[in-house]
């Protein structure tokens, strides 16, 4: 018998950039943490949860975690979406921190236990010109990652998703201010350049370390065909995000004249958004991140979906995941034979003091820690000298000005 909830509060910080941070408080005083994180839609959220979600929790049974996950789900007419799924996923969250410290074991424990001892991570090196983009590739291998995300920049462009000219991490965090920063982007140029660059990579680098690449929604069916196609020789680990999400049948074309590993769903919310591209096995790897689809709960039944139509999962992780979300998904990851990767970006120092963790990565891999429940604090007190302030990331327009996708 646990006892039951008596608050449940929101709190918004921006330690070098927004969180939003779900705190559950039981009667006999255990606290769990669940992140509530949207990019660039982060109040939304939390007034979703302060309003709507808050004092539903009250006098409810922490133990009960299925039961409210649907209770929230379908107890609400407006189903589905980012800001609906990040909210239930910051309560199922942290229901499960509660249940692991209530009984005094890791999460991964309560999910069946672990099926492996570590779990790979990848993190991202970025490089304007491709020679330093290489550079950028070997010093991330020295610091010991065995997988690496390639990104570079194309010519004629100032700016690339993910690739700042000047050097560094390109949008991570999203820039300060009211409204985005609009920039011009091209897909034929870089269509006509990621091939030799990737190429030039793997060349140097040798078969063994494993590289992955993102296209951030920006082909058409046909473009990510022939991107697939031109990279098979580079043996990607996946290539990620080729085409927007919506028109999922436009993925068979792409598979039809491709055999490079195929990533998508860091943007979808539910099994229902993912159900298709499994079930037809139109990808490889399933994206989805625990904070943006319902939480542990909900992700796990989608990963276990997957798993019966060889699809493996390695969820998103970029720096405005918090290390609450990063921590619930190693648990995940722990006990989900189909688990292949996670991706990891690494965050502030900052970022780390305000979320004490018990994870930790070692020599290329990722372990979620035997603290009880998810294993991240909340520094409430240091939280609250870095207020929220407006960041967004920057959108995308053609070289005739319309928008495209970001
Ligand atoms: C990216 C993200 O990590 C990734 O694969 O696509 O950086 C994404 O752009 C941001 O999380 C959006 O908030
Ligand atoms: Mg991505």
């Amino acid at each position: 018998m646990t006892d039951k909830i008596i608050a449940a509060d929101v709190i918004v910080c921006s330690p070098t950039r927004n969180f939003v941070t779900l705190k559950v408080t039981t009667a006999d005083g255990v606290v769990g943490y669940g992140d509530a994180t949207l990019n660039g839609r982060e109040l939304s959220v939390a007034s979703y949860l302060r309003d709507h979600v808050a004092p539903l929790l009250i006098g409810r049974d922490p133990a009960r975690i299925e039961d409210t996950w649907q209770y929230l789900y379908r107890g609400v007419y407006w189903r589905r979406g980012p800001v609906t799924m990040a909210a239930i996923g910051a309560v199922d969250v942290a229901l499960w921190d509660i249940k692991g410290k209530t009984v005094g074991q890791p999460v991964y424990q309560l999910l069946g236990g672990a099926v492996r001892d570590r779990i790979l991570a990848y993190t991202h090196a970025t490089g304007w010109e491709t020679a330093e983009l290489i550079d950028q590739v070997v010093a991330t291998r020295e610091r010991g990652f065995l997988a690496i995300r390639a990104q570079a920049g194309v010519p004629g462009l100032d700016n690339v998703y993910g690739v700042h000219k000047g050097g560094g991490e390109g949008y991570e965090p999203a820039g300060r201010g009211v409204a985005p920063v609009e920039e011009v982007w091209d897909t034929d140029a870089y269509i006509r350049h990621i091939p030799g660059v990737l190429e030039q990579v793997r060349e140097h680098v040798g078969p063994e370390l494993k590289l992955l690449h993102d296209a951030h929604h920006r082909l058409t069916p046909q473009q990510a065909a022939r991107l697939g196609k031109a990279l098979e020789d580079v043996d990607l680990f996946w290539l990620e995000d080729v085409t927007p999400a919506e028109n999922q049948d436009v993925l068979r074309l792409v598979r039809n004249h491709t055999t490079t590993p195929l990533a998508i769903g860091e943007v979808f919310n539910t099994i229902w958004d993912a159900q298709h591209l499994i079930t037809e096995q139109l990808i490889d790897f399933i994206r989805v991140a625990i904070v943006h689809a319902g939480g542990i709960s909900h992700v796990r039944k989608l990963f276990a979906l997957a798993e019966v139509y060889q699809v493996r999962c390695g969820p998103h992780g970029p720096s405005d995941v918090s290390p609450i979300s990063l921590g619930a998904g190693l648990h995940l990851g722990m006990a989900t034979p189909n688990f292949a990767i996670q991706e990891y970006m690494g965050y502030d120092p900052l970022v780390s003091e305000v979320f004490p963790h018990a994870w930790s990565f070692d020599s290329g891999y990722l372990t979620p820690g035997d603290a009880p429940g998810v294993g991240v604090g909340f520094d409430e007190v240091l939280a609250a000298r870095y207020p929220y302030e407006p960041a967004y990331l920057p959108v995308a327009r053609r070289l005739d000005g319309t928008m495209t996708d970001w």
